[in-house]
């Protein structure tokens, strides 16, 4: 139907309107009227008034296509906001961008060594070891090259040569030095910042203990500040049926000890404690004070810290316990494990175990000059 205009004229509007309707329908709109003056030629002085309608017909199906095409109406909507899109978001969106860490190597630091001698180094600096631990291990395991009268490697293959270095410069305490022929009491307890993982190692090494070696093993937690702290020991002491302590003072500690005569090995866990907060590790030592006659510390020290830090955390925790060892955990979380070349040569401190993961007790290995080396290269992860 098209769009239909008409024009009524007559004196009353509203009958004027009501024409409208009863010829086109309700659906008329009003366009326009206007009031108009005719005059009378009988009666010059007199005007009569009437009116004029301009109405229009309206199309249904053209108002409705009008109003209500609501999909034209998205399709229009979405085609602006994809302009919009366009120009507040990149097309293409780029990968973030990978970011290392520059080489910084001091190859003057370097000149006494050539061919496959500079190579490892420089491998082992990729992997966070100290240019001059570098150079101290490898030293062992070279030899003077005679026609650079520099050093090169003696052996043949980067893992031979390492493991000779490691082997002249670090010292190994295996399982704590443990001799099951010799019937000793032995009271070690695992110290650390927090959360590298004391308490789950230390349960795993008593595990070791009971099953491997058939000892006596008895654990002391001193750990009664962290919520759950005693939970989580009593539950792995419940699975081993080994003797379980709560200690929260020294004199408790020194009592416990010596009614532990028949026992082998005491493990004593102890609250992690940040390496700069002196006031709380003097708390964590007046406690372990109470057994530092029989107490030997092994500092448990997670290798995904920063070389730096974990120099820091070996120097404060000496300061307040019998550290006699250090004990790595979570290589599975780094791919730069420096420190476990770093920290025993620049502190002298043997090495013991490394935790590879979160099983216990499956997730220990006993640390040997080769399994270092394998770490160092990236055979072993
Ligand atoms: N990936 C990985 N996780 C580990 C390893 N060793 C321990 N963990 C996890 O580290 C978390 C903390 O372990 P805990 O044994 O409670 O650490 P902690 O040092 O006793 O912690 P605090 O007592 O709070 O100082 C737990 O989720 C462990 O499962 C490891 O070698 N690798
Ligand atoms: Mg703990």
């Amino acid at each position: 139907m098209q769009t239909e205009i008409k024009v009524y004229e007559g004196e009353d509007l509203q009958e004027l309107i009501n024409k409208a309707k009863d010829e086109l329908g309700e659906d008329i709109k009003i366009l326009y009227y206007e009031e108009i003056f005719e005059t009378i030629w009988w009666l010059p002085f007199k005007k009569k008034k009437k009116f004029k309608l301009f109405v229009e017909k309206e199309d249904k199906q053209k108002l409705a296509k009008e109003t209500f095409n609501f999909e034209e109406i998205l399709e229009k909507v979405e085609s602006i906001v994809e302009e919009k899109l366009k120009t507040a978001v990149p097309k293409v969106i780029e990968p973030p961008p990978h970011v290392e860490v520059k080489k910084n190597i001091h190859y003057e630091q370097l000149k006494d060594f050539t061919g496959e001698a500079l190579d490892l180094i420089e491998t082992l600096l990729d992997k966070g070891v100290d240019i001059d631990v570098a150079k101290k291990v490898i030293e062992p395991a070279c030899g003077l090259d005679l026609e650079t009268g520099k050093m090169d490697l003696n052996e043949a293959t980067f893992k031979e040569a390492l493991t000779k270095g490691i082997k002249n410069t670090i010292s190994f305490s295996g399982d704590f030095n443990i001799d099951e022929n010799i019937n000793t009491f032995k009271v070690i307890a695992f110290v650390g910042p927090t959360g590298v993982g004391k308490t789950t190692n230390l349960f795993k090494i008593a595990s070791e203990f009971i099953l491997k070696k058939d000892l006596k093993v008895g654990v002391i937690s001193t750990d009664t500040f962290k919520v759950g702290a005693i939970q989580q020991a009593k539950y792995y002491a419940n699975i081993l049926n080994i003797p379980f302590f709560t200690i929260g003072d020294a004199k408790k500690l020194r009592k416990t000890l010596l009614e532990l005569a028949d026992i082998d090995i005491v493990l004593i866990d102890t609250v992690g404690r940040s390496h700069y907060d002196a006031w709380k590790l003097g708390e964590v030592k007046e406690i372990l004070r109470g057994g530092f006659d029989w107490m030997e510390a092994t500092l448990t020290i997670s290798c995904n810290y920063n070389p730096e830090e974990t120099l820091n955390i070996v120097n404060n925790f000496r300061s307040y316990f019998p550290v006699r060892s250090l004990f790595f955990t979570k290589i599975d979380e780094t791919s730069k494990p420096g420190l476990l070349l770093n920290l025993p040569v620049l502190t002298g401190l043997p090495v013991s175990y490394i935790s590879t993961g979160q099983r216990v007790p499956e997730d220990l290995e006993v640390l040997t000059p080769e399994l270092i080396a394998s770490y160092i290269l990236g055979e072993k992860r």
